[in-house]
C-alpha cells in the first residue's frame, strides 16, 4: 500500500478509536524537535540530581543511575505543533521510583524538571506520579539517540511532548507552579493534548516550536 494511504487509514483508524487528540495527525516517522544544540555526553561527568522540597535530596553518577529498577511502557507520543506518534516503546526508570527515593515532602506539588543547556518545564507532582511516566534511555529496540534526547529523556506520555524533556538532568520539587522554557513564552502551564492545552488563553497565537 503506498505510504500516505497507509498514514491516513491508520490516522482515520486512531481518530475513530479515540487515542488521535483533536487538531492532531499521525506521523509514522519521528520527527526530531527541539529548540539549541544535542549536548554531549560524557559518562564520567553526568550527574542526575533531585532538589528542593524533598526528605532526602541526592545525585547520582550515569552508572548509579542505571542500576534503579526498571520498566516498560508503550505510549503514544503527541506534540504541540500538530503530529501524534504511536505506540512508542520506551524502557527506562519509573518517576515513581525517583519520587520514592526523594521521599517529596508534603508541600511538594510541582516539580521543574531540568534539562542540558537551560531546558526546562514544569508539571504537577500528580501528572508525574502517573504509571507511565518514565526516565527513558532506550526507544525500543534501541538506545534512545543523542537527537532523540539521549542518553536520558522524561516521558510524560499523557501530556504535550515538549514536558518530555530530553537530555534531563534533574528535579527541583517546589510548592507552588511556576512556568518553565516554553510555558514562560505562552505555553499552557498543564499541556494535556485531550483537552487541546496549546497555549495559554492570552497567548493563543503565539506559536513557537
Ligand atoms: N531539552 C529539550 N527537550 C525537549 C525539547 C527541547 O527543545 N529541549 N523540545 C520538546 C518538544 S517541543 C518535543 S515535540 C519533543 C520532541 O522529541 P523528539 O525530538 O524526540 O521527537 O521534545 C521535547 N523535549
Ligand atoms: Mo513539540
Amino acid at each position: 500500500m503506498p505510504f500516505n494511504t497507509e498514514r491516513k487509514e491508520l490516522e482515520q483508524a486512531r481518530r475513530e478509536d479515540g487515542r488521535l487528540p483533536p487538531g492532531q495527525s499521525l506521523t509514522l516517522k519521528w520527527p526530531v524537535l527541539h529548540e539549541g544544540p544535542v549536548p554531549p555526553f560524557d559518562p564520567e561527568r553526568w550527574r542526575f540530581w533531585v532538589s528542593g522540597l524533598v526528605e532526602n535530596p541526592f545525585e547520582l553518577a550515569w552508572h548509579e543511575f542505571q542500576q534503579l529498577p526498571r520498566t516498560t511502557v508503550t505510549a503514544d507520543f503527541h506534540c504541540v505543533t500538530t503530529w501524534s506518534k504511536f505506540d512508542n516503546r520506551w524502557t527506562g526508570v519509573p518517576f515513581s521510583v525517583i519520587a520514592t527515593k526523594a521521599a517529596p515532602k508534603r508541600e511538594a506539588k510541582f516539580v521543574m524538571v531540568k534539562a542540558e543547556g537551560g531546558y526546562s518545564t514544569n508539571v504537577s507532582l500528580t501528572d508525574l506520579m502517573r504509571d507511565n511516566v518514565l526516565f527513558a534511555d532506550q526507544h525500543e529496540p534501541e538506545p534512545l539517540t543523542p537527537e532523540h534526547g539521549g542518553p536520558l529523556r522524561l516521558v510524560v506520555p499523557h501530556l504535550y511532548a515538549w514536558k518530555s524533556a530530553k537530555w534531563v538532568r534533574g528535579l527541583e520539587f517546589i510548592a507552588e507552579d511556576r512556568p518553565g522554557f516554553w510555558e514562560q513564552v505562552g505555553y499552557h502551564m498543564n499541556g494535556d493534548p485531550f483537552k487541546e492545552q496549546r497555549y495559554r488563553e492570552s497567548n493563543r497565537r503565539r506559536k513557537v516550536l
